[in-house]
């Protein structure tokens, strides 16, 4: 993985979270990718949600697959455990992870050609069975890493930048993914901070599977006035459904949804995501009224945003496989292995 060390200038006025930790202390090397890039602002705002919300930097795993989104985990949280995976494979890696230490906060990085073309069906199992991670997709509709071929969320008709059209229909992760059963299926664009940073903070609280699904310009490769996944075709048809805060349990909640039309849903820790409906009818809840909602825009052009589908409360890979409580390494030795008898009583049924 390459990266390069930031030069660690001590400032004593920056302020500290309830850890002592600053936002410095949630940072990781300096990223390698282009200028510009829309990935390194969604490190941005990793950096501002995870300092916000008070993660235990060694409490967290960041797991990623292979492109130049994947590489995002180096560039924030550096003292957090990090995977860098097979590409596509990350879901299974974060499968084991959270499977051994359900402790752990899983927070996964990843592209749309990792996670659409090569990993699609890693992604969908990790779904159905409810694994406790949030997932994010920095999308840019192109393989970026390898010079820019299109990829399964490339528009028909979308060209790129050496001038060939795409003629494959798109899958779109957001209505993928409430198909699926995922239980929190959100999509927002690198260039808007305000509404990312609280939908990573709600995503990452969530318990379940949270797909982030964010709009990220590829400015080498796909930035182009032909693209769909350009930063001045995004800014152009961006629509914003709902608007999210995300407010911790310890604050005054009832302030932040006391006005408008407001629908307050609590996570499992007590935190709230409060959802401020902007289109009439709109209703979060909705999977089958959601699919149809996002359609109706596609077919418009509409790049919709928000948290577009949540059921909390689901159980999820551990409840329903009645787990121990607790991360395996903390289970006794004794309770690990059947004990001698019990494993010849196990050889004799295979015989
Ligand atoms: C098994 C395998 N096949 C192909 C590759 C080559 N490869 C590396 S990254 C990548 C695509 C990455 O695209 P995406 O996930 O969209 O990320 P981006 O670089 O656009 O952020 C490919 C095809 C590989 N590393 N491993
Ligand atoms: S090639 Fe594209 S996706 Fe990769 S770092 Fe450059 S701008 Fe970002």
């Amino acid at each position: 993985m390459s990266f390069i060390r930031k030069p660690t200038v001590a400032n004593s006025r920056l302020p500290k979270n309830a850890l002592g930790l600053t936002r410095r202390d949630y940072e990781g090397g300096m990223s390698t990718l282009c200028a510009g890039c829309g990935h390194d602002s969604i490190t941005a705002a990793l950096v501002q949600a995870a300092w916000e919300l008070e993660l235990v930097p060694h409490q967290v795993a960041k797991l990623s697959g292979i492109g130049c989104s994947s590489k995002t985990p180096a560039y924030f949280m550096s003292q957090a455990h990090g995977v860098n995976s097979v590409h596509g494979r990350m879901p299974s890696v974060a499968t084991g992870a959270g499977a051994a230490n359900r402790d752990l906060v899983c927070l996964g990085v990843s592209g749309d050609g990792d996670s659409l073309s090569i990993g699609f069906g890693q992604l969908a199992h990790a779904m159905r069975r409810n694994l406790n991670m949030a997932y994010v997709i920095e999308n840019n509709g192109v393989y970026g890493l390898t010079k820019g071929q299109f990829s399964a969320s490339a528009d028909v008709g979308s060209r790129a930048k050496r001038g060939e059209t795409n003629v494959q229909p798109p899958i779109d992760p957001v209505v993928t993914a409430i198909a699926l059963g995922c239980t929190f299926v959100a999509r927002s664009f690198s260039g808007d901070k305000q509404q990312l940073v609280p939908l990573l903070k709600a995503a990452i609280r969530h318990r379940g599977f949270a797909l982030l699904d964010v709009l990220s310009p590829c400015v080498t490769f796909n930035d182009h006035e032909d693209s769909t996944k350009s930063y001045a075709y995004t800014r152009r048809y961006y629509h914003p459904a709902i608007h999210a805060d995300f407010v911790p349990p310890a604050q005054d909640i009832k302030t932040a949804y006391d006005h408008g039309e407001a629908m307050p849903v609590e996570l499992h820790d007590g935190s709230r995501i409060v959802l401020r409906k902007v289109d009439e009818g709109f209703d979060p809840s909705d999977r089958a009224r959601t699919i149809g909602f996002l359609q109706d825009a596609a077919k418009r052009g509409e790049v919709v945003t928000g948290l577009m589908y949540i059921q909390p409360g689901q159980d999820d890979l551990h409840d329903v496989n009645h787990t121990v409580p607790g991360p395996l390494h903390s289970q006794p030795y004794a309770g690990l292995h059947p004990g001698a008898d019990g494993l010849k009583d196990l050889q004799r049924r295979y015989r």
